[in-house]
């Protein structure tokens, strides 16, 4: 693709315009490119959508990034710029998948979701900014940034869950995982955990029971007082969230147990 000199989308530009914009700008190798907006539609001094290839429509004009000539629900102007720039990147695919299917939800009926979301986000910016999308399209874009980093970190804590120990406890089956990012308790719910362990980079540790488990960590609380005294960990209230460390909180004084040091402490309760 030609290095886009200019990036044109619609006024007031909703979720699928603005991500389109912005996977051309980090990927596109389209940094330096202004940003124009046209009503829904239509295009730049109404030329040709594809007439210029350094002059790039996303979600208007009916050219190659606009997807309003189809019903398709798998297309949105996000899917299409994505194939076309950064076809084999796993965590934008799961991004714009999601994008293509709020596109087409909001387009349909509109179920709502109960709290605020990306969607009112941008609303919110439009509201703010009726007739300055430039001003939107820079707000939204270190918001993308963001999404993308967070889909980074699903993957990467997938990769790592493979790697994963299981074990018992007299609670159920346990889940030990060590990760640059520490654990996830949506992963070691969904394969049957009642219980899960994690170290991440920072040497930040931490046990975590589900919500309706009969799970009490106040007794490998007391354990690990005794086995690993000089650390600074924490019971909560709840006693079903045992930590030592968090980017919330860091440590006074990180654990000196290893991973496996602290499922033993587990699987002898
Ligand atoms: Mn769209």
């Amino acid at each position: 693709m030609a290095t886009p000199t200019v990036i044109v989308g619609h006024l007031a530009p909703d979720l699928d315009c603005l991500v389109a914009i912005w996977i051309l700008v980090r990927f596109g190798g389209a940094a330096d490119a202004s940003l124009e907006f046209v009503p829904a539609g239509r295009t730049l001094h109404d030329l040709s959508p594809d007439a210029d290839p350094t002059i790039i429509h996303v979600d208007t004009g009916g050219g190659r990034f606009d997807h309003h000539h189809t019903t398709d629900a798998t297309l949105s102007a996000a899917e299409l710029v994505r194939r076309a720039v950064v076809a084999g990147d796993e965590a934008l695919s799961r991004m714009v998948e999601q994008v293509t299917r709020i596109d087409h939800a909001e387009a349909v009926h509109g179920h709502q979701p109960i709290f605020f979301n990306i969607t009112d986000l941008i609303a919110g910016y439009n509201a703010l900014f009726p007739n300055k999308p430039f001003h939107v399209a820079q707000a939204m874009l270190p918001n993308l940034d963001a999404w993308y980093e967070h889909e980074q970190r699903a993957l990467r804590l997938e990769r790592a869950f493979k790697r994963r120990v299981e074990f018992q406890t007299r609670w159920g089956l346990g889940i030990a995982m060590a990760s640059d990012d520490g654990g996830s308790s949506k992963l070691a719910y969904s394969h049957g955990a009642v219980l899960y362990a994690y170290r991440d980079r920072r040497g930040y540790m931490g046990i975590a029971a589900q919500r309706r488990s009969c799970v009490d960590l106040e007794l490998v609380y007391h354990d690990l007082k005794r086995v690993d005294e000089q650390a600074d960990w924490y019971l909560h209230p709840g006693h079903r969230l045992l930590l030592c460390g968090t980017p919330k909180a860091p440590p006074r004084v990180p654990s000196a147990l290893s991973l496996d040091q602290l499922v033993d402490v587990l699987k002898r309760r």
